[in-house]
């Protein structure tokens, strides 16, 4: 393949050139939200988009480099606040970085009985090493979380693991602010 390049309007925190966007509603992240059941109710009235994932093209093999950016819009499902399913990756030996590029969020990590959390905003490239299940949330209650991510080629991920163990902190609106609930 030949050498390319995207470009990042950092102002707007937007990824210009990309070759595929995944859209995620309501009604995609069900299973993943504490109260399944209002977000049924939710995704039958106004299924609304909760976040965008505009990925380049990039072989998924060993020494390839796989990026995109992650747009969370502002939002909550009874409270919990919008957020991406989470996922370990399928080959556990690979890290990844996230680097904010606009509004506020949070993003945590797990792995066995330990968690982890780091607040990013734009500028702040977050480490997820090996072997950590990850789940970036939007905390601002009107503007849009985007960061982009740069990840092994071959990383893959399993959605199943992080959902059947189930993610041991939620991140509820409070007020104008959010709180962490352990469950
Ligand atoms: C990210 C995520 C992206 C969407 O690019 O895939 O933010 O989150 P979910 O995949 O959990 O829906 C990444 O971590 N890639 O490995
Ligand atoms: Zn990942």
């Amino acid at each position: 393949m030949k050498p390319f390049y995207s470009r990042i309007n950092f102002e707007k925190g937007l990824l210009l050139d990309y070759d595929k966007k995944v859209i995620r509603r309501i009604s995609d992240i069900i299973p993943y939200v504490s109260d399944s059941k209002a977000a049924e109710e939710m995704a039958e009235n106004d299924d609304k988009i909760v976040y965008e994932v505009l990925q380049r093209n990039v072989p998924q093999e060993p020494g390839h480099i796989q990026h995109s950016i992650t747009i969370i819009k502002p939002g909550n499902i009874q409270g919990e606040l919008f957020m991406t399913k989470g996922h370990y990756h399928g080959n556990e030996q690979s890290a990844e970085i996230y680097l904010g590029l606009r509004g506020r969020g949070l993003l945590v990590m797990q792995k066995d009985e330990q968690t982890e959390i780091i607040e990013m905003r734009k500028g702040t490239a977050a480490y997820i090493p090996p072997k950590w299940a990850h789940r970036t949330i939007n905390i601002n209650a009107d503007q849009d979380f985007v960061f982009m991510s740069f990840f092994p080629g071959d990383a893959g991920y399993d959605y199943k693991k992080l959902q059947q163990e189930g993610i041991n902190i939620r991140i509820m609106k409070d007020g104008d602010n959010y709180k962490e609930v352990n469950i």
